[in-house]
């Protein structure tokens, strides 16, 4: 397993995978991490209120989403899985958006093509033959570009992921495989998923696979970097398989203490990915306690903004409904709008009368 950051926050090296960075970016990744925890604990909290309908936390998962998203460059794309918000955050997109789709106000999300991130995917692996075909589509344009799929544990025994895998291999696509093992499919742990360690899966797919420890923002840093520069070099597809901890429930329609041992979750706390690098941080003397306070103060910022902004959030219009089914009119869809208008205005009518 690739480590370059120990849970103490040590620095060691690694033969393989090197990384250099300055100061800047390694309080710039600190940053991002407790962002991307505060704007997640806010999507917790306001489902507990009843503002949204669904939450799933990327709690624990903060280095693997934001070390590889931080490795990819603004051409390349990028196809979420639901929980990598993380990833959303780092592409710049408004956090918003996702916000808006699990208060139920939005069908879809937000356009694609506006930072080369795609729709939020639920049905398991579905994106990553999306991704591999688009791959397929920059490889045949010799874009020099890469894409870059996130997918789960659970995902692996999907038929789509081993297909997409196959077809990746065979036409050379520019695609990283990054493989979020946060050890559960909601009950379902990871013995269930695999007789081989998930990473070692491509090999027999013809092309390599790296298993990288996920809550260390560094290494998944650096080998999604190699990753996407190889892919981008034209030698094809890899998988890195992030091994990293859920620690909170599935979804906050789940209750993970009827499944988990305890003792399980206590042990991963002790691998924190903020902590890791917070500590790398203090003891190499990069970053004071005003940094600290100050980023802690972005992220409770941030955090207020998301939950002022969901409160004031429009409920969607009937025509918002209705009228976004199709590209154009269709007469079916006009049809059905009339009829819930006219349904709708009989309740009116029967209170009146
Ligand atoms: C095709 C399909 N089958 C089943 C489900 C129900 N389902 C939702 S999440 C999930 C577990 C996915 O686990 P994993 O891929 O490890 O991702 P994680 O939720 O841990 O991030 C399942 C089975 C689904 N959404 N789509």
């Amino acid at each position: 397993m690739v480590q370059l950051l120990t849970p103490d926050g040590e620095r060691v090296p690694h033969p393989d995978y090197e990384l250099d960075p300055t100061p800047g970016e390694l309080r710039g990744l600190y940053r991002d991490m407790v962002l991307a925890r505060a704007a997640d604990g806010e999507g917790v909290t306001l489902q507990r209120q009843g503002e949204l309908a669904l939450w799933p936390s990327l709690l624990g998962q903060e280095a693997a989403q934001i070390g590889s998203a931080r490795a990819l460059r603004d051409d390349d794309h990028v196809f979420p899985s639901y929980r990598d918000h993380g990833v959303a955050l780092c592409r710049g997109l408004d956090p918003l958006h996702v916000f808006r789709l699990f208060r139920g106000v939005t069908h879809g999300g937000w356009d694609p093509a506006d930072h080369n991130f795609h729709l939020y995917t639920l049905v398991i692996g579905s994106q990553v033959l999306h991704a591999t075909g688009y791959a397929m589509g920059v490889a045949a344009e010799d874009a020099g570009t890469a894409v870059a799929v996130y997918f789960g544990d659970g995902a692996t025994s999907q038929g789509d992921v081993s297909e997409a895998f196959n077809f990746a291999a065979v036409y050379n696509a520019p695609i990283v495989f990054f493989c979020q093992n946060n050890q559960w499919a909601i009950s379902a742990g990871n013995e269930r998923q695999s007789r081989v360690p998930l990473f070692r899966r491509s090999a027999g797919f013809g092309f390599p696979g790296v298993r990288v420890d996920g809550n260390d923002v560094l290494a998944c840093l650096a080998v999604t970097r190699a990753a996407l520069a190889r892919a981008r070099s034209g030698a094809g597809p890899m998988l890195i398989e992030a091994f990293t901890y859920r620690m909170g429930a599935h979804t906050t329609a789940d209750d993970a203490s009827r499944y988990r041992d305890p003792v399980e979750v206590e042990e991963w706390r002790g691998k924190d990915p903020i902590a890791r690098l917070g500590l790398h941080l203090r003891t190499t003397g990069l970053a004071d306690d005003e940094f600290f306070a100050r980023t802690d103060r972005e992220g409770a910022d941030l955090a207020a903004d998301l939950r002022a902004s969901v409160r004031g959030m429009p409920d969607p219009g009937l025509a918002d409904a209705f009228g976004r089914t199709y590209g154009s009119e269709h007469p079916l869809v006009a049809e059905e709008l009339a009829w819930f208008r006219e349904y709708s205005a009989s309740f009116v009518a029967a209170e009146e009368g």
